[in-house]
């Protein structure tokens, strides 16, 4: 068993793992560091990853990418229509109101949500692992951005849940490159914190976080984004400006065709790669449309003037972030740019005035992130050794509590957890006794969350009660914001009043608080949680207690109190079963197409093999005879191969190989006979 540190990007994902010595980057099959975020279902199979890239040149209309931005959204928010326009699939709004993606695959209709999608590429990642780690992996960590909502991290959980992945945390992006930074440095004072500020710029958002360092922790100020400000954008940029320049110059209307569109935005990206080390650059698509070649040019200080309303904005999230920290720029003492979408020469100038000090670029801008989510992970494993390291994050929005529709006052404004309050935290509520205990969380700055979150988050139901305390017992609620940024109960407490001496803790029945009877009620908890799924009811134990603690024998008796989560909008336990059932089946699908092609190749370079050999290395051990039999077999099988037998079973396959190897194996057998000889032997006989 192994962890690992999974960084899901809209464009390229990362996987990292802590070895002896350090971080790794997991290679994929293609032995590329990086694997794109693309899903693409083929004829037999589908395609994930670098594959996956490859194959939806060919089949645009069954490739999905740009995931990050479909999880755990709603199809009717006008944003997620204009991500929807630019994928070349069928979508359409699932009854409770999120997406649904259309595929024909394998003759059938199929209708996938984000989350299954995610799953797959999960699953993909997760083998690209277990392929270079050599054992199973279900243990790691996943990147989050700062601005995803509870719905979208609680989806991400269900992804993992669906390919047998068990994230020990989901940690905000920024807050992982953070970690990945402050854990090497061992020059940080134990007093005067340093101030970091990390920015991020992807293929999609742009991230902020300033972190302060000291000996041994890190603790995150604040975080900010832009979520619609990434490599793409620019893109789209020199896109809109070569498409005006085409109609004009060529008379073509890119917009009109899809193929066309996809072609000129993968030129213009190469093309604004170019422009990052060089102050000019052509660009040049051959029959872009109407049989036309095009041919463009384009200075560099004319990309940054086309893109100027771009770069203004990268400015935006880094003031929040100083603002949120309540730190000047002159307080901050080095800036990390990191995403690969960062590498525009233009960014750097900006952001280096306005931070007033020259950038710096100690990290590695495309896998960090990853870097930072292995060495969590683990810290958060039992099975891992490493250096003893503090990781404080801080919420990125507010939320509070209702109960019967009445928000409730707790702490400050009635908000429950407040933008910057620690990951993870407790709060505890006392409430009247009552038979059934509803309660409702929300955003309570709603502006603190991009575009259309939907101000509910989820509700809970706790009871019914059993027990004889009516109208003279209270309950307490522990409301828990845990690891992965997603709220849940902690714990219920019935206090009864008759019996001032007589506890009764409820306790949630998690695996990670076997020991919560003994758990000091204090505001902030430092306890981990991992069973977080939403949709899933807990049975809470209770058991008496006296009010020092010790065990009240006589009232010692277990009590079951059930709470039942519903995170609005997510998966219930039956749709993740069902899930979880048509991944598998995908996925033998998968496999059992995978072997028909080894079986396939196996035969096609047995040919090409016994073909050289038998004119070389079997010459002198085959009679003329048998060399005719053979190549008229050879023929035959090979000419099947392109015919018939393009498209056939494991077992046809063999078959042939079988027939072909009974034609052979005599050959083989003499030729093998003779080599095994000693030389001697063989001199003699050849005399
Ligand atoms: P996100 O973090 O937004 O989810 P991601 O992590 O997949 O996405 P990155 O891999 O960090 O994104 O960055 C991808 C972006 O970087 C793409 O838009 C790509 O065009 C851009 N990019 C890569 N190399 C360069 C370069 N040399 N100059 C300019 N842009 C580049
Ligand atoms: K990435
Ligand atoms: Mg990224």
């Amino acid at each position: 068993m192994s962890g690992v540190g999974i960084d899901i990007g809209n464009e390229n994902c990362v996987i990292a793992a802590v070895k002896q010595g350090g971080v790794d980057v997991l290679l994929n099959d293609e032995s590329e560091r990086e694997t794109p975020a693309v899903v693409c279902f083929g004829e037999k199979q589908r395609f994930v990853g670098s594959a996956g890239a490859a194959s939806a040149m060919m089949h645009p209309k069954s490739a999905i990418s740009q995931l990050k931005r479909l999880i755990g959204r709603r199809f009717g928010d006008p944003d997620v229509q204009n991500e929807l326009k630019m994928l070349s699939v069928e979508s359409s709004e699932s009854a409770d109101g999120g997406i649904l993606i259309h595929l024909e695959y394998l003759k059938e209709s199929h209708a996938f949500t984000p989350v299954q999608i995610i799953a797959m590429l999960f699953a993909h990642l997760k083998s690209v692992a277990e392929k270079n780690l050599g054992t199973t992996v279900s243990d790691c960590v996943i990147g989050v951005p700062s601005y995803f909502t509870i719905l979208q991290r609680q989806a991400y959980l269900h992804a993992a849940a669906i390919v047998g992945l068990k994230p020990l945390r989901l940690i905000h992006d920024c807050t992982a490159t953070a970690l990945s930074y402050g854990v090497y440095k061992t020059d940080f004072a134990s007093e005067a914190p340093v101030y970091v500020a990390f920015v991020d710029i992807g293929h999609c958002d742009t991230q902020v976080c300033i972190a302060a360092f000291q000996d041994g922790e890190m603790k995150i100020l604040s975080h900010a984004y832009d979520m619609s400000l990434g490599g793409r954008d620019f893109d789209e940029v020199l896109f809109s400006h070569f498409a005006a320049k085409f109609k004009e110059q060529y008379d073509i209307e890119v917009y009109s065709n899809d193929r066309a569109c996809r072609r000129l935005r993968v030129a213009c990206e190469k093309l604004k790669k170019v422009l990052s080390a060089n102050l000019e650059a052509a660009l040049s698509v051959e029959c872009l449309m109407d049989e036309k070649d095009v041919k463009g040019y384009i200075k560099r200080e004319e990309f940054e003037n086309l893109a100027s309303r771009l770069l203004e904005r990268i400015s935006v999230p880094c003031k929040k972030a100083l603002a949120n920290a309540d730190l000047t720029v002159e307080e901050i003492s080095s800036v990390e740019l990191v995403g690969s979408g960062s590498r525009i020469p233009a960014i750097t100038r900006i952001l280096t005035s306005l931070f007033k000090k020259e950038l710096s670029r100690r990290l590695n801008a495309s896998e960090c992130v990853a870097r930072g989510c292995a060495l969590q992970c683990a810290m958060l494993s039992p099975v891992f050794r490493v250096k003893e390291y503090e990781v404080h994050d801080s919420i990125p929005f507010s939320i509070g509590l209702s109960s019967d529709g009445k928000a409730i006052p707790a702490g400050l404004d009635s908000v429950l957890f407040t933008k910057g309050q620690p990951i993870p935290s407790v709060k505890i509520l006392t409430f009247e006794y009552c038979d059934l205990l509803h309660l409702e969380a929300f955003y309570a700055n709603p502006d603190e969350l991009p575009l259309e979150a939907y101000p509910k988050i989820c509700c809970f139901t706790i009871g019914p009660f059993h027990g004889s305390h009516a109208s003279k017992a209270r309950i307490e609620v522990q409301v828990h914001l845990n690891l992965h940024g997603i709220i849940d109960i902690e714990s219920v407490t019935v206090i009864n009043l008759i019996f001032i001496s007589s506890y009764c803790i409820i306790s949630a029945a998690d695996d990670s608080h076997s020991n919560s009877e003994a758990i000091n009620i204090s505001p902030v908890s430092e306890t981990i949680d991992n069973a977080s799924d939403g949709s899933i009811n807990k049975n809470c134990e209770a058991s008496h207690h006296s009010a020092d603690g010790t065990r009240n024998d006589k009232a010692n008796r277990r009590l079951h109190v059930p709470v039942s989560e519903n995170i609005y909008g997510a998966m219930t336990k039956a749709e993740i079963s069902e899930a979880l059932e048509k991944e598998l089946q995908l996925a033998d699908q998968d496999k059992a197409t995978e072997l028909i092609k080894d079986n396939k190749n196996q035969l096609e370079s047995y040919i090409y093999e016994t073909r050289s050999k038998i004119f070389s290395t079997y010459r002198s051990f085959s009679s003329e005879h048998e060399k005719k039999d053979v190549s008229r077999s050879l023929k035959e099988t090979e000419e099947w191969l392109y015919d018939d037998g393009g498209d056939e079973t494991v077992d046809a396959y063999s078959a042939k190989l079988k027939d072909l190897k009974e034609l052979v194996d005599p050959i083989e057998y003499r030729y093998k006979d003779r080599e095994a000889r000693p030389q001697a032997t063989r001199d003699l006989l050849s005399c």
